[in-house]
């Protein structure tokens, strides 16, 4: 547990080796944004497994509230996002709580 810079196992300290993907993305497939009260796309496909982000591209908080309870993120400011890895197939209908008639679904595939 102890950073000394010095560890013999792979990683070079302080150099990032890859610098591509990750980081800013723009809007990809698994990609939600929330953008004039409204979540886009409205309905997502993604395959079981994968990590959806949501980014609250408006001045107002919202958040994202699936109605089975499967997921629940904290209150998104501008500019903030928040991940969730959808580990089962299934069709997750969800909800801004703050904004209620702002609802989307998430669909997920084997
Ligand atoms: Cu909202």
């Amino acid at each position: 547990m102890v950073p000394d810079g010095s560890g013999p196992t792979g990683m070079p300290g302080m150099s990032m080796p890859s610098t591509s993907a990750a980081a800013a993305a723009p809007a990809g497939p698994n990609a939600v944004t929330i953008d004039n009260f409204a979540f886009g796309p409205n309905s997502l496909t993604v395959k079981a497994g994968t990590t959806v982000t949501w980014t609250n591209k408006d001045e107002e908080p919202h958040t994202v509230v699936a109605n089975d309870g499967s997921f629940r993120s904290p209150t998104l400011g501008a500019g903030a996002t928040y991940t969730f890895t959808f580990a089962k197939a299934g069709s997750f209908a969800y909800v801004c709580s703050i904004h209620p008639f702002m609802h989307a679904t998430v669909v997920v595939t084997q």
